[in-house]
C-alpha cells in the first residue's frame, strides 16, 4: 500500500474514535477521553485539522479540577458501563476540588499539554485564530503547573511526585515493582472489583491481577482522604519521582515560556520551573555509572534502580546536561535496548532487554510504545544525535505500516499488541509522516529528491575502452575492489555510504568499472557469471546511490532501476536488465531474494565468491529468512514474508511454494518443524521497507 494510504488510514483512525467532543484511545478498551491521549492526538490533528485540535485540548481541560489538577480520565456519560473503574468506583464527588459538570477520575498524567498546545500553534496556518486558543489555554496550564508546583513538590526543589503507577502513563512499568511489592495486602479488605481490560485483550499482554489490586487499594487510599492531597502524601505508600514525567513537565514548562511570548505574558515563573526540576533531576536521578536516569523512591530515599526508557526522556525535557545526554545515547544503542541494525529489534522497547523478567509482549514490561520513541525521537534530534533520531523516525513509521494501528508493539518481531486501531499511534504517525513528506519538499526544491530520469544515464565512467588490461584481469579487479568495499564499508548489513564516497578504493572501482566495457560476462562459464552478476548488481546500486545523491531511499530517484545504466561490452544494462538475466538461472528463487537493492529490506550485502557462489547465496538467503523479512508464528499457524516474494508471483505463486521455500533456510528448529507440518499456514505480507541500508 502507498504511504499516502497509510496516512488515510490513520486519519480515518481518528475519526472513528472522535465522538464528537474528543477522541477516545480506542473504542473497544478505552471508551472515555485520558489525559496524555489526548494531547498526542491533538498533535497529530494539528497538521491538518487546526480546529479539531483545539476542540480535543478544549474539552480536557473544561474538566480540569478547581485545584488546578487535570484529570486522566473524563469519562463520556453516554458511554458508562464499558470500562473499570469508571465514576462510581472514583467518587470524586466526594473532592470538593473535582467540577460540577464534568465525571473524572482523581489522578493526574504526564502534563505534555503546554508542549501540544505549542505544536498545534506551529503547525497552524492562521496564527491568529490559534492565538485567541493560546490566550483562552494559557492560564489553564499555568494553574496546572502551578498545582504540581505548590502541592507535589515536597522538598520545593522542583522534583514533582506521582501517586500512582496509572499517573506515570507507563502502568505497569517494572520500575514501579519495588515500591508496588512493598504493599502488604494480606490483612487488606479490599472493595469488590471486577477487572473489564483482561476480557477485551489477552491477559498475556495486560497488567496481573497482583498489580491491579494495589492500583485499587491506593485508588481506595485517595477516597478515603477525599483525594486532598497533603494527606494522600502522608498516607499513601507510592510517592514517587518519575523521570519521565518530571521530563515532560520540564519540557512543557519551556513550551509555555514560548507561549507566553507569544500573547505577551510574563514567562519568569515558567522558566524558574524549568530550572529548578532539570537541576533537581540532574542532582538526583542520575546515575553516571549506568548513564541513565532513575525513578526516586521518595518513602525510602533513593533512587529505584530499574531501567527503563523513562530513564532516557531528560533528553525530550532538554534536562540532561552533554555529557549525560552522550551517555544516554550510548545505553539507548546497545543490545540492552535497540542498537541501530540490530536485527529482531524494533525502536526502543520500554525495558532493558537483558533482563531476566524482560517481555517483549506485556504491556509497559518491554514491548515498543509509539508515543514513548516518538519523545525520544524528539529528545535525540534536541541533542542534535541525528543517526539515532532517523533510526527512531524510521520505525515510528515503519511499525503501524507494517503491523497495524495497534497499541504496543512485539520488541523482538514487531507484531502489534493490546487493542487496534489505537489514536496515539495514528496521531503520532501522521505528526511524522507530515515531517517526512516535507523534508521531501524541501529536498525537491534543492533538485534531487524524486527526480524522475527521462533520458537513460550510463553512470560507469568512459574513456577507459583502450584497455590494457585482459577480461581475467578486469575481472580479478572488480571481484577484489568489490570484496574489499564490503568488507570495510558495510557492518551487519548497513552500508557506510558516506565513507565508501571518500574512500580511495572507491576511486579504483569507478576506473575498473570504465574497464568493463571491454569485457563480456556472456563469455564466463556459469558459477562465474552467477557470482558476477549479483556482486555487479549490488555494487551498481551502491554506486548509482552515491552518484544520485540518494538521501533516504533509492525511491527518490523515478528510474533508478530502469533508467541508470552500466556500459558492459558492447551493451547497456539497467539493474531491471540485469536482475532479467539472473532470473534465467536454475536456483532464480534463492538469487533474486539475494539481491542488495540498497533498501532496509534488503538481506545484509555481502560478496558472493566466484570459487563457491551458491554457499554465499545460502548465507544471504539464511540471513534474510532469520531477519524481521519473514515473521514465522507456530502457534498462530501464520507466516509473514516481506512483500518482496509476492513481485516474484511466478515463483512464489502461493503459501506452499513459499513454505516449501523457507523450510530449507529456517535455522530455528521450531519454526522448521512447523514448516514441515503444516502444509498451509496463513500467509500475510509485509510491507517492503524502501528505506536507504545505510
Ligand atoms: C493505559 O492506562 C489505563 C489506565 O489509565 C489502563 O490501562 O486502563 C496506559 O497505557 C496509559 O498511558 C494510557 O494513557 C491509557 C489510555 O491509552 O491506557
Amino acid at each position: 500500500m502507498p504511504m499516502k494510504n497509510h496516512l488515510k488510514k490513520a486519519k480515518s483512525i481518528l475519526n472513528k474514535n472522535w465522538n464528537g467532543k474528543f477522541t477516545v484511545p480506542s473504542i473497544h478498551l478505552y471508551p472515555h477521553q485520558w489525559n496524555w491521549d489526548s494531547a498526542f492526538i491533538a498533535i497529530g490533528y494539528s497538521r491538518y485539522d487546526t480546529d479539531r485540535a483545539i476542540q480535543e485540548l478544549k474539552s480536557l481541560f473544561d474538566a480540569q479540577w478547581k485545584n488546578g489538577m487535570l484529570p486522566h480520565i473524563v469519562f463520556d456519560k453516554n458511554n458508562l458501563g464499558k470500562y473499570f473503574p469508571e465514576p462510581d468506583f472514583w467518587k470524586t464527588e466526594l473532592s470538593k476540588n473535582a467540577p460540577e459538570n464534568h465525571l473524572t477520575s482523581g489522578i493526574t498524567q504526564p502534563p505534555i499539554h503546554a508542549y501540544a498546545v505549542l505544536k498545534i500553534y506551529e503547525n497552524s496556518k492562521d496564527k491568529k485564530k490559534v492565538k485567541e486558543f493560546l490566550k483562552w489555554i494559557y492560564p489553564k496550564l499555568v494553574k496546572l503547573h502551578r498545582y504540581l508546583y505548590l502541592e507535589r513538590n515536597p522538598d520545593d526543589n522542583g522534583l514533582v511526585y506521582i501517586i500512582h503507577p496509572w499517573e506515570s502513563g507507563m502502568d505497569n512499568s517494572p520500575m514501579w515493582d519495588p515500591v508496588l511489592k512493598r504493599i502488604d495486602l494480606s490483612q487488606v479488605k479490599l472493595p469488590d472489583f471486577e477487572r473489564k481490560d483482561n476480557r477485551i485483550v489477552d491477559p498475556e499482554q495486560r497488567p496481573g491481577d497482583d498489580d491491579y489490586k494495589r492500583y485499587i487499594y491506593l485508588v481506595d487510599i485517595f477516597r478515603k482522604n477525599r483525594y486532598e492531597d497533603r494527606k494522600i502524601f502522608h498516607e499513601c505508600p507510592f510517592i514517587v519521582f518519575d523521570p519521565l514525567f518530571n521530563s515532560v513537565l520540564a519540557a512543557s514548562n519551556k513550551a509555555l515560556m514560548k507561549i507566553a511570548d507569544i500573547i505577551g505574558e510574563n514567562c519568569r515563573q515558567a522558566e524558574e520551573w524549568y530550572l529548578t526540576t532539570s537541576r533537581s533531576m540532574r542532582d538526583l536521578l542520575y546515575d553516571n555509572n549506568r548513564g541513565i536516569f532513575y525513578a526516586y523512591d521518595y518513602i525510602e530515599k533513593k533512587q529505584i534502580k530499574v531501567e527503563t526508557s523513562a530513564g532516557f526522556m531528560p533528553l525530550f525535557g532538554g534536562v540532561a546536561s552533554h555529557s549525560q545526554a552522550l551517555k544516554l545515547l550510548e545505553y539507548m544503542n546497545s543490545a540492552s535496548f535497540c542498537q541501530i541494525h540490530e536485527d529482531n529489534c524494533f525502536a526502543i522497547p520500554n525495558y532493558d532487554k537483558t533482563k531476566k523478567d524482560f517481555s517483549t509482549k506485556n504491556y509497559w514490561r518491554g514491548p515498543v510504545w509509539i508515543n514513548i520513541n516518538w519523545m525520544l525521537y524528539q529528545g535525540l534530534k534536541r541533542y542534535r544525535f541525528k543517526q539515532k533520531a532517523e533510526h527512531l523516525e524510521k520505525t515510528i513509521l515503519e511499525l503501524p505500516v507494517r503491523f497495524g494501528f495497534y497499541e504496543y508493539f512485539d520488541s523482538r518481531f514487531g507484531r502489534g499488541y493490546g487493542t487496534k486501531d489505537f489514536s496515539w499511534t495514528a496521531a503520532l504517525f501522521i505528526d511524522l509522516y507530515y515531517d517526512y513528506e516535507n523534508s521531501k519538499k524541501v529536498g525537491k526544491n534543492i533538485g534531487f529528491f524524486i527526480q524522475i530520469l527521462r533520458d537513460e544515464i550510463v553512470a560507469n565512467p568512459e574513456g577507459n575502452a583502450i584497455s590494457i588490461k585482459s577480461p581475467e584481469e578486469i575481472l580479478f579487479e572488480f571481484n577484489m575492489l568489490s570484496n574489499l568495499l564490503i568488507k570495510k564499508y558495510v557492518k551487519n548489513g548497513s552500508v557506510d555510504y558516506r565513507r565508501i564516497r571518500l574512500s580511495p578504493e572507491y576511486k579504483l572501482f569507478q576506473n575498473i568499472t570504465g574497464k568493463l566495457i571491454a569485457f563480456d560476462p556472456f563469455s564466463l562459464d556459469t558459477q562465474e557469471k552467477k557470482s558476477f552478476l549479483i556482486n555487479l548488481y549490488n555494487m551498481m546500486v551502491i554506486d548509482f546511490i552515491l552518484k544520485m545523491k540518494v538521501k533516504k531511499s533509492v525511491r527518490e530517484i523515478d528510474g533508478f532501476f530502469t533508467k541508470i545504466k552500466y556500459r558492459l561490452g558492447k551493451e547497456k544494462f539497467s539493474l531491471k536488465d540485469i536482475e532479467q538475466i539472473l532470473k534465467s538461472f536454475k536456483d532464480r528463487d534463492k538469487i533474486l531474494i539475494s539481491l542488495v537493492r540498497g533498501t532496509q529490506s534488503s538481506p545484509p550485502l555481502r560478496f558472493i565468491s566466484p570459487e563457491n557462489p551458491s554457499a554465499d547465496i545460502d548465507k544471504v538467503v539464511k540471513d534474510f529468512v532469520g531477519s524481521s523479512e519473514v515473521l514465522i508464528f507456530p502457534e498462530e499457524k501464520t507466516v509473514m514474508v516481506s512483500e518482496l516474494l509476492k513481485w516474484y508471483k511466478d515463483i512464489f505463486s502461493d503459501s506452499e511454494k513459499i513454505r516449501e521455500f523457507l523450510k530449507k533456510y529456517v535455522s530455528d528448529d521450531r519454526k522448521k518443524k512447523f514448516l514441515e507440518i503444516e502444509r498451509k499456514p496463513e500467509l500475510l505480507y509485509l510491507s517492503y521497507d524502501w528505506f536507504l541500508n545505510n
